[in-house]
């Protein structure tokens, strides 16, 4: 499985890049990563005003404490070649590829991205958003290990996913089988997922619910819509101190020199076994991570 660096994705807000207040103040905000938004938050009409605002938004911030992402429409559409050129010159850390229905629709972007970036230091990120990306998002994740691919995460739109699939609603029950699916596909191929926006950004109760909810499924973080729920999303997705001490002492426990060959121990009264060791390092180093941010 290919092996990626670690990154903190407990929030991750969309800015509008038509909104200059919001370009502005987003890198004053904090949450873990922001994408901003040449797609669905963009109208027609202020789409080459938007690539504008993003390009002297990078000149004039060349570094950034957030993992910075620009989401681009499709390349099949009328906007998606234009898009992709001004993000590339942006340099940001990814590229969100939206509604990507098979795996082809991403390595496009990635052909593309090679011809200027012979290091792969731009990623990819992919959104999830469709019927057919439910169907084939085993295939999309596997490409992801492809060497040159780039892909590191995948992100839930549940908004047009609801409503290709015709869901009446209210509330997510019947999409998160489909949700985990995308767990589980992401998991397989080592790649990141983050869960779907939610849209009453001031319903803080609802929003806690839903944030519990992604977590206990295992995603790694919300992605969001208002700088109100970058808080909130930071403290359902944070390694607990908890958490934290369990795998201080999981790892402490196999560095015994009596425990260095074994593969399971037992650790006050409990099974522990190695295949636990290497989520505990994972664990110890988000904390790390946490606690600089
Ligand atoms: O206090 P200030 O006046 O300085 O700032 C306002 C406002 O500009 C700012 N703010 C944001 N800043 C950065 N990123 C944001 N996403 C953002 N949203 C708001 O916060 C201050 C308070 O704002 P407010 O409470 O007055 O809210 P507004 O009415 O200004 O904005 C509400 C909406 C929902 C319109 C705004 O939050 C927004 O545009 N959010 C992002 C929408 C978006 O990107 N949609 C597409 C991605 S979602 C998707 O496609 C699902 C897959």
């Amino acid at each position: 499985m290919t092996r990626r660096p670690l990154r903190l994705r407990r929030s991750v807000l969309y800015v509008p890049a038509a909104n200059g207040k919001a370009v502005a103040k987003s890198p004053t905000l904090a949450c873990d990563a922001v994408i901003y938004d040449l797609e669905d938050a963009v109208a027609p009409a202020a789409k080459e005003e938007a690539r504008e605002r993003l390009r002297d938004h990078f000149a004039a911030h060349p570094e950034s404490r957030h993992e910075r992402v620009i989401r681009i429409n499709a390349l099949s559409s009328e906007y998606g070649p234009e898009d992709l050129l001004a993000a590339r010159a942006c340099r940001p850390d990814a590229i969100l590829v939206p509604k990507v229905d098979v795996p082809a629709e991403v390595a496009d972007v990635a052909d593309m991205l090679a011809e200027t970036d012979a290091a792969d230091a731009i990623r990819l990120w992919a959104m999830m958003e469709t019927p057919k990306a439910i169907l084939n998002v085993a295939r999309i994740a596997e490409w992801g290990e492809t060497p040159g691919s780039r892909l590191d995460c995948l992100v839930v739109g549940a908004n047009d996913l609801a409503k290709d699939l015709r869901l009446p609603g209210p509330g997510r029950d019947a999409l998160k089988p489909l949700l985990m699916q995308l767990v589980v596909a992401a998991r397989a191929s080592g790649l990141d997922v983050i869960d779907a926006v939610f849209n009453a950004f001031r319903d803080e109760g609802g929003f806690a619910a839903e944030c519990a909810e992604a977590a206990g499924m295992g995603f790694d973080g919300k992605t969001l819509i208002h700088p109100l729920q970058i808080e909130p999303a930071n403290r359902a997705f944070a390694i607990s101190p908890e958490r934290e001490a369990e795998a201080a002492s999981i790892v402490a426990a196999f560095d015994m020199p009596e425990n260095r060959e074994v593969g399971v121990i037992n650790l006050d009264g409990r099974m522990v076994e190695r295949l636990h060791l290497e989520d505990a390092r994972r664990t110890l180093a988000l904390a790390a991570m946490q606690r600089g941010t």
